[in-house]
């Protein structure tokens, strides 16, 4: 922690501490928001602008350990998303949000907006399980807006496929009366439990939660918008480089069937993920760059 704080920290602005679970815990303190981001899954766990409620939603039983995903935040998910088709030993969504990233920079910019650049590169245990070599930037920009931006770079000499997102856990008062807009007429993968068709398409309307909801937006590059009228706010997610968006929340069966997931704790978030799964996911060329951004507002 000296170390890291003697290469990056900023005064009154950015400094490692010890966070839960005694993991490395980047604190950024800026005069619009404050954030605080684990090198654990390079996972943002707390975006919050002054005088509001937090933006982005962590559960109280989430684990933080090295071996487990943290439960909340913005989970980054690389290099495949859900469960894998192949091997149902792969965890979940992937490796980048189980490992220790580095910190590449950390650097304060214009309004006292502080971005961090975080670090992963492959090896040989990834290679084990999914054979090719990559390394990952990803920049987190806390100001008035949260910008996430993930570049995978295929350091290889073959080309792969990969699916991403940027998984992210939205507060809300009560997910029973927010609405999402932004994927009218889309259509969506439906993975909600005895969803039938599994396809279907976004009505005029926008999303409202009434029971499990487990969507893949697919082909869609608009914004989200989410109107929580129990916090009186809107919150935006703009988005580059993605073709998808997911959303989900667990409601009550599923809520209590998850060991880091309040049993009541359903009802006050909503996920709204920034991603490219399924069709969208990403064929990168050896040497080749891809970024995908998103902009919560
Ligand atoms: O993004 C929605 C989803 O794929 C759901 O199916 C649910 O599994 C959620 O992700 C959380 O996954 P996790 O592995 O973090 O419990």
């Amino acid at each position: 922690m000296n170390n890291l704080n003697r290469q990056f920290a900023i005064p009154n602005a950015a400094q490692f501490v010890p966070g839960e679970g005694g993991l490395a815990r980047l604190e950024i303190r800026t005069p619009a928001a404050e954030a605080d981001i684990y090198l654990h899954g390079a996972h943002v766990t707390r975006y919050q602008r002054r005088d509001e409620q937090p933006i982005m939603w962590m559960s109280k039983r989430s684990w933080f350990d090295t071996g487990k995903p943290i439960r909340g935040g913005v989970p980054v998910i690389f290099p495949w998303f859900g469960a894998r088709k192949d091997d149902s030993k792969s965890p979940n969504h992937g490796f980048a949000r189980l490992m220790a990233w580095e910190v590449e920079s950390v650097k304060q910019g214009d309004g006292g907006a502080v971005t961090a650049v975080l670090m992963l590169r492959t090896n040989e245990q990834t290679r084990a399980t999914w054979p090719h070599d990559a390394e990952l930037r990803y920049s987190v920009t806390v100001g008035p807006t949260l910008t996430m931006s993930l570049r995978v770079c295929n350091t290889g000499k073959d080309p792969f496929r990969f699916e991403e997102a940027l998984h992210a856990y939205f507060t809300v008062a009560d997910v029973r009366h927010v609405t999402v807009r932004g994927v009218e007429g889309v259509t969506y993968i439906d993975k909600a439990p005895g969803a039938a068709p599994p396809r279907a398409t976004q009505g005029v309307g926008p999303i409202t939660i009434t029971g499990e909801t487990d969507r893949v937006y697919l082909a869609t590059r608009g914004a989200c918008v989410l109107e929580d009228p129990g916090f009186a706010r809107r919150v935006t997610v703009e988005k580059l480089g993605s073709d998808a968006t997911v959303v989900w929340n667990p409601w009550i069966a599923k809520a209590a069937a998850m060991p880091d997931f309040g049993d009541d704790e359903w009802t006050e978030m909503i996920c709204i993920e920034t991603a490219n799964v399924g069709e969208s996911a990403v064929e990168l060329t050896a040497g080749a760059t891809h970024e995908m951004r998103a902009v919560v507002g």
